[in-house]
């Protein structure tokens, strides 16, 4: 069986199919809509959420801190996660952390869906603008850490970079409020235009 790894367009699983992309991974990507309750991936993991991946044997892997150091050492020539046992893999390591932790769940799970935290419309207009609020705190390290570089640590581009760059465009998306983060916005032009990027998107919207 070919592996598959289960995306939605626009979402964070986008990461992992960068990174299948970069390093021509034999990975089979299908996309599945969130919405449907009959989407396939749910037959894998009952939270229905991506990324999802079922491996050749069977097994189901879930959560992007997970899936994109696992897809890297599939391929460790590559540079997207350096050796294990060295600095630069802690601070990649370091930097998924806080995307999946500070930025996604802390922020933008706020943001995009305050129903979970609130059941009513009052309640939830608070609750986003509290998630938009830790956002512009949040994205302060990520500012500072881009300054004068392409990356977010070492030389090449990662899986930190695989994933800053899905909350690029999300923070882009939010409009004028976050235009200060210039570094943040250079990085997200630069994200787009990286070939693996412009294929891995195209092929989630066939
Ligand atoms: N902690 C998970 C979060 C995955 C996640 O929330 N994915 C979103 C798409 S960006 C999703 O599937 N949302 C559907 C839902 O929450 O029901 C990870 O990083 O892999």
């Amino acid at each position: 069986m070919t592996p598959t790894l289960y995306v939605t367009p626009g979402a964070c699983s986008l990461a992992c199919h960068v990174v299948i992309e970069e390093v021509s991974l034999p990975i089979d990507v299908v996309p599945v809509d969130l919405r449907d309750p009959a989407a396939p991936h749910r037959a894998f993991n009952p939270l229905g959420r991506v990324p999802t991946l079922v491996t050749a044997n069977g097994e189901v892997l879930t959560e992007n801190s997970a899936l994109l150091p696992y897809l890297a050492d599939l391929a460790p020539q590559s540079h997207l996660l350096a050796p294990t046992g060295t600095v630069v893999r802690a601070q990649t390591q370091a930097w998924v952390g806080y995307l999946n932790a500070e930025i996604h769940a802390g922020c933008f799970r706020a943001i995009n869906r305050p129903q979970r935290y609130c059941p009513d419309a009052q309640g939830q207009a608070t609750v986003r603008e509290q998630g938009l609020l830790r956002l512009h705190e949040a994205l302060g390290p990520i500012e500072t850490a881009l300054r004068g570089r392409d990356t977010l640590v070492g030389e090449h581009f990662s899986i930190a970079d695989a994933y800053l760059g899905v909350f690029a465009s999300w923070v882009r998306a939010l409009g004028d409020a976050f235009t200060p983060f210039t570094e943040l916005y250079r990085f997200g032009t630069t994200y787009e235009q990286r070939p693996s990027v412009m294929r891995a998107r195209a092929r989630e919207l066939q």
